[in-house]
């Protein structure tokens, strides 16, 4: 009898593709180059089942590359730094460094045991100083190049506890502290920030990038690139207050002026009269967050500061008040409030009760409140009968003429604030002098080592700060007493630029090997989760970009290929995370049946982008069908009878075809259907098929299984007196010409609706006819949500699903 026991068998192969350095990257020039890259985990202590889903397809992807002729660099490391270990620490009183370093170490080993084609050679740790180094390098640089700059911005503050707070501190929409529950205040904090906007019109350029359409649309989205004007009014008694708008066209119609609660004009123009209302409402918005005062929906509210703004346009006095829903980081922080062709402002004039003016002849039919469509400009002098644009056109040339204003872009994008007032992450390399002012660390004094000892209880201030030993230093420049910087960097940081570093991870001599760089760069595919489209995903491209301005590298984007996988979720539904509590742990499974066995059944239980909940049903049936693969080479000589070996080939072709095509998409799960089809298929036919036929075919049934599941099919390609690693093969090809003969169009309804056509093979059976409707998403539309209640199958023809 067949004896099967998955764990002995991975960890044979296992150690034997060690000993052979299988994995080691192949540096064969002759071949193209892939550099395949998934996202690297954070040490959170255990690999969960949330880390399996994003890197085992990876991992399949990869291996299907080396096999079809490419040089794959696959590397993995860890993404070191952050709160998590400082919390650990407060919790419970272990270093940080230490809580990291274990875990990191702990999860090596279950790396390993997961066999994916990973060359831990080349494993990068972003909290190992020879990493950090390099972040420090890169922001003496940036601030070399004015990319990098210090000024004074709002952190959130806990008022009972004398702390900043971390954006996860901040609990809920009443915005209350974490620890203590008291609301939490904007304080204004000296921070180091980068400057990002200077490349945000390059980085709306998506011409070079092969990535998901959703993902361009989030970032072009938080880039927000608004065209528009800048107007100056005059405030008597005050000066100049400019306002940015995308509607100069509406000038005549503004009858009141806005202006953010945080605008620095405020205090000099309110009233006395005023001066009370106008506190109680500052302090009112401090306290509000800003997803809340762009909420459309919410009632508006405001204050009257007293003071009167001259519209430049008809010289009438507007009143100025003092709303929420004006962001001081936008724009210029104050608007022009035109109620009849916007509908914030509108709704703002009708509960102050003021006036409204419209300026744009609304159609006939046109029986709402703000008209915010196209139209002819009435009540306008001079823009009398101009369309929308040609008005604005009109205005901005009368406002340059009449030196009131001029064109201008505005962006959503702000800079990025680096500073952490933390102790869990690179030092930021800096020293402030009161001679010379602030001046980076001299390059030969890097890296600016983090202090082997904190105090990590939060205080308000970095840790950092406590330590005299740490931040009083000699002044680079005058060699007088001076203060080094204490707040440490945005984790967000160590991963615009890990995948350089990946290279060659121990190179002292800058952040990366330039001679590997030449090999293997850019990345060709990425793989992870679209919910970094907008800050790491933008993070990287823009350190790419500088890079290039500095010459380190001579392309645009650093990954030309970008694949979202979906997110698996908890048996509660939620994403799988440590801090939810809802992990499941691979051990058990893999204990029990072996890690080819849970990847597979990752891949199995649906489309890789598409995510879905964890429920653990089938898991035995994948791991019965590992099984049954495997067993197909025991016995295989012996086979005598005739039974069809067109049919065999042909099957065999289609498979090919099929897992190819499927694998190269990232369709495993339809690759894996196909696989389990196939393998019923032979177990059908064995002892009936002649022994050179059949060794053939489950010859190349081995390979297309090999970046599927790579323990198993290494074990059945020795079975088949194979010497060599399976995974050192190429891939097999198919012939189409016999695949094509043999297919036919089947129609696909729902409820007996037409919903798809697709090519199938002729004598598909009905389980296979079920599964590739399934899979198609012209009719996943109209089965989502539902329960399938019964198959109706006519092979040649259609297939039709009932549900309900
Ligand atoms: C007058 C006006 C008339 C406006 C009109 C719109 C329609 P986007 O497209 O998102 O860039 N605005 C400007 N700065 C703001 C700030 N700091 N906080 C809140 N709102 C601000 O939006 C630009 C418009 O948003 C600007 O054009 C301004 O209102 C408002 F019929 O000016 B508008
Ligand atoms: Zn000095």
């Amino acid at each position: 009898t067949f004896e099967y026991d998955p764990t002995a068998l991975e960890r044979r192969w296992r150690e034997r593709w060690e000993e052979a350095g299988l994995y080691k990257t192949d540096e064969d020039e002759s071949k193209p180059k892939h550099y395949a890259l998934t996202m690297l985990p954070y040490p959170s202590g255990d690999l969960h089942v949330g880390h399996w889903y994003p890197m085992t397809p990876s991992d399949s992807h990869a291996r299907f590359m080396r096999m079809n002729g490419y040089r794959v660099f696959f590397p993995i490391g860890f993404d070191a730094f952050g709160l998590p270990a400082e919390n650990a620490a407060i919790k419970r009183g272990i270093h940080p460094r230490d809580w990291t370093y274990s875990n990191i170490e702990n999860m090596r080993g279950q790396l390993r045991q997961m066999g994916a084609m990973f060359d831990l050679d080349a494993e990068v740790v972003t909290c190992d100083p020879e990493y950090y180094r390099w972040n420090q390098w890169f922001f003496i640089e940036f601030f070399k190049r004015g990319l990098a700059y210090r000024k004074q911005a709002p952190v959130d503050w806990c008022p009972n506890d004398n702390t900043t707070l971390a954006r996860e501190q901040v609990i809920g929409p009443e915005r209350v502290c974490e620890r203590c529950g008291t609301p939490v205040v904007k304080k204004n904090l000296w921070q180091w920030l980068f400057r990002i906007t200077d490349y945000a019109d390059e980085l709306l350029d998506f011409s070079k990038l092969d990535w998901p359409e959703r993902v361009e649309t989030l970032q072009r989205n938080w880039i927000g690139r608004s065209e528009g004007a800048e107007i100056r009014f005059a405030v008597p008694g005050y000066g100049d207050i400019e306002v940015f708008t995308t509607r100069p066209d509406t000038l005549f119609g503004a009858t009141f002026f806005v202006m953010s609660p945080e605008h620095p004009a405020v205090d000099d123009i309110t009233t006395d009269e005023q001066r009370a209302a106008v506190e109680a409402y500052k302090e009112h918005a401090s306290r509000m967050s800003e997803i809340d005062r762009t909420d459309a929906t919410r009632e508006k509210t405001g204050v009257f500061t007293g003071a009167y703004a001259t519209n430049p346009a008809n010289g009438k006095p507007i009143p100025i008040y003092l709303a929420d829903y004006v962001l001081m980081g936008y724009g210029t922080g104050a608007i022009m409030a035109v109620p009849g062709q916007d509908e914030r402002d509108w709704e703002f004039a009708e509960k102050y009760d003021l006036p409204i003016v419209r300026t744009v002849k609304p159609p006939e039919d046109f029986d709402g409140k703000a008209y915010t469509g196209d139209g002819p400009a009435m009540n306008s002098g001079f823009l009398d009968g101009l369309g929308v644009e040609e008005a604005k056109a009109e205005m901005i040339r009368h406002l340059e003429e009449t030196g009131r204003g001029g064109p201008t872009v505005t962006y959503r994008l702000r800079d990025w604030l680096i500073s952490r007032q933390r102790y869990w992450g690179t030092p930021i390399p800096m020293i402030h002098c009161g001679e010379c002012g602030t001046v980076p660390v001299p390059e030969e004094d890097l890296p600016v080592l983090l202090p082997e000892d904190a105090e990590f209880t939060p205080t308000g201030e970095s840790p950092l700060k406590l330590r005299e030993d740490f931040w009083r230093v000699e002044c680079p420049q005058c060699g007088g007493p001076a203060e080094r910087e204490t707040d440490t960097m945005d984790t967000f940081m160590d991963s615009s630029w890990y995948q350089y570093r990946y290279l060659s991870p121990h190179y002292d001599e800058g952040p990366f090997d330039p001679e590997r760089g030449r090999k293997w760069l850019p990345v060709d595919l990425y793989t992870g989760g679209v919910e970094h489209a907008t800050m790491h995903l933008l993070y990287t491209r823009f350190f790419t970009k500088v890079m290039r301005d500095m010459g380190l590298v001579d392309f645009d984007e650093p990954m030309k290929r970008l694949f979202n996988q979906g997110t698996i979720l908890g048996p509660d539904g939620q994403k799988m995370s440590k801090s939810r509590g809802n992990v499941v742990n691979p051990q058990e499974y893999v204990d029990r049946y072996g890690s080819d066995a849970l990847r597979c059944y990752l891949m199995f239980i649906g489309p890789w982008n598409e995510g879905g909940p964890w429920d653990g049903g089938g898991f035995g049936g994948v791991s019965r069908w590992l099984r049954r693969a495997v067993s197909l080479a025991s016995d295989a000589e012996g086979s005598t009878a005739e039974a069809d070996p067109q049919e065999i080939g042909r099957r065999t072709n289609r498979l090919v075809k099929k897992v190819t095509e499927d694998v190269r998409d990232f369709r495993f799960n339809t690759a894996i259907a196909a696989l389990m089809e196939h393998v019923n298929y032979l177990l059908a036919v064995k002892g009936r098929v002649a022994g050179e036929e059949w060794t053939e075919a489950l010859k190349t049934f081995t390979l297309v299984l090999a970046p599927i599941a790579p323990h198993h099919a290494e074990q059945l390609w020795h079975d088949l007196g194979e010497k060599d690693s399976v995974h050192l093969q190429s891939w097999p090809g198919w012939d189409e010409a016999e695949i094509s003969s043999e297919t036919v169009t089947l129609i696909v309804q729902v409820n007996g609706k037409l919903r798809d056509r697709i090519e199938a093979p002729a004598d598909l059976d009905e389980e296979g006819a079920k599964r590739l409707a399934l899979g198609s998403s012209k009719v996943a539309a109209h089965t989502d949500g539902k329960t399938l209640r019964k198959t109706v199958y006519v092979p040649g023809r259609l297939v039709n699903l009932v549900v309900g």
